[in-house]
């Protein structure tokens, strides 16, 4: 890896010196577009213990005793609202157990379902299921054809239209950089009016995050801040954080506050620099407890 060098060559180590650290981690987009599995729950229409299906574990496989039949489901309980537009079932290197068929429903409520949102019939190792973007608590899994062999299912996941906002969102892949150069692993020093934005950011908790930024900033004095706001540059301030003087705008430091209140749903989510000509370089950004 000899991108991003500062100086003659790479230095030796697992990262360059005086460079914005590496975040462990899938950097794709259909990776950082993954719904954070917090403690999800699975039940099996069967019975049994079906926390295998969900437990972000990719090698521990749930597989019921019975053989597929349709009607058979796995009902999720993601423990709060969240926004997702993809299913994805995997059951690792078995390929036994993929269903024939299935359909997918969601439910805020665990009570009224509606119609399914998707249906899929055919197997491969990993079956996705694609529809219109939803928020909702609750998601069922109802196979519709019998098999020989049980379902097996290693791990489910949910993917949203856009970041979660609880992933690490890198400022250099914004979707928009303003008052600031892009820069290879975080953005260049923004001016007061400068920002960083990213779109269709799904946001699914009940209680308020924090925002963390790390960033870098030198002789702002004090008068300076960065606010998260949401749905526009302009739009609605959902927390203030006051910017350090970290010594230097290659000297990075985290810093995070409390959310005035819960945010969920899914907003364009802008990071607006404010207070001085240079108020801070930004690494990255997420909202998380
Ligand atoms: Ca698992």
């Amino acid at each position: 890896m000899t991108t991003g060098v500062r100086g003659a060559g790479p230095d030796q180590g697992a990262y360059e010196y005086g460079a914005p650290i590496w975040s462990a981690g899938c950097d794709l987009p259909g990776c950082e577009s993954r719904v954070r599995n917090d403690g999800w729950k699975a039940t099996f229409s069967g019975g049994g213990d079906a926390s295998a299906a969900v437990d972000g574990v990719q090698t521990t496989q749930w597989r019921p005793d019975a053989a597929q039949a349709a009607g058979q489901s796995l009902t999720l309980d993601l423990g709060a609202a969240k926004t997702f537009s993809r299913l994805a079932i995997d059951a690792g290197l078995d390929a036994t157990g993929h269903p024939y068929g299935f359909t997918v429903s969601v439910s805020r409520d665990g009570r009224d379902w509606g119609s399914p949102v998707a249906r899929v019939a055919g197997r491969s190792f990993t079956q996705d299921a694609v529809f219109a973007q939803r928020t909702a608590r609750y998601v069922r899994i109802e196979l519709t054809a019998a098999g020989d062999v049980p379902w097996a299912v290693n791990e489910i996941r949910l993917y949203a239209d856009g970041p979660d906002a609880a992933a690490t969102l890198q400022a250099e892949r914004a979707q928009v950089v303003r008052g600031g150069e892009r820069g290879d692993a975080a953005t260049g020093v923004l001016g007061s009016g400068g920002l960083i934005g990213f779109r269709q950011v799904s946001f699914g908790a009940d209680a308020p995050g924090r925002l963390t930024v790390r960033m870098a900033s030198a002789g702002c004095g004090g008068g300076c801040v960065l606010r998260l706001r949401l749905d526009g540059p302009e739009g609605r301030v959902a927390a203030t954080l006051p910017v350090p003087d970290t010594g230097g705008a290659d000297q990075w430091r985290e810093r995070s506050v409390r959310l005035a209140r819960a945010v969920t749903g899914t907003h364009d989510v802008y990071l607006v620099a404010s207070g001085a000509r240079k108020v801070a370089a930004v690494d990255w950004l997420t909202v998380r407890d």
